[in-house]
């Protein structure tokens, strides 16, 4: 066995726990209907382009209009935040995707850039209850951006849009959301 075999969620596992509770809530995979307000960070664009391509196959193939979907680019990933703080606050999307990429090669305030960003996103979705979908590369080198953003299914930005897919149908159904 894998350490990865041990970490990933068993078959089986959420049906055999909501046979054990009163309620089990689990995200659905439809985009039919979902609003998705998009940031996306125009500093190491080759990257974000990658992640945010990817994460619009994803939406479409989930069964999301385009047209509702909305991208705005921001100059680098601190100004993140921001964005998706006042498209969350809009009342215009179920749910809201940053894309960023911060290399550590390329800055020595990385840690100042990356956390800030993480944070700040994090602050939008508790403070708006819109879901805030972390979409930020933080790597050491731009290797490993260019092998997380891979046209394929292992792309990082199809994880983001399938995450957001995912995380409005919970809050929905807990009663939360725009
Ligand atoms: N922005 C990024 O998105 N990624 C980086 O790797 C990066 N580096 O290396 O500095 C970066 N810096 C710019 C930053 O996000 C802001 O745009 C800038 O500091 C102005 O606020």
């Amino acid at each position: 066995m894998t350490s990865s075999d041990a970490t990933i969620l068993a078959d089986g596992a959420v049906d055999a726990i909501a046979a054990r509770v009163g309620t089990s809530i689990v995200g659905g995979d439809s985009g039919s209907g979902i609003a998705v307000g998009i940031a996306c960070a125009a500093f190491n664009g080759g990257i974000t382009h990658r992640l945010l391509s990817g994460a619009l196959d994803r939406l479409e193939a989930s069964g999301v209009d385009l047209t509702d979907v909305t991208v705005a680019w921001v100059p680098g990933a601190f100004e993140l935040p921001v964005a998706c703080r006042a498209m969350a606050r809009s009342g215009a999307y179920d749910a809201v995707i940053a894309f960023g990429a911060v290399i550590r090669g390329d800055t020595g305030h990385y840690e100042f850039v990356a956390g800030e960003c993480a944070s700040g996103l994090q602050r939008v979705q508790l403070d708006t209850g819109v879901p805030t979908i972390f979409g930020v590369l933080t790597t050491e080198t731009v290797g490993q951006a260019l092998e997380r953003s891979e046209p394929d299914a292992t792309n990082k930005g199809s994880e983001a849009a399938i995450t957001a897919i995912e995380t409005v149908h919970v809050v929905r159904a807990l009663g939360g959301g725009r």
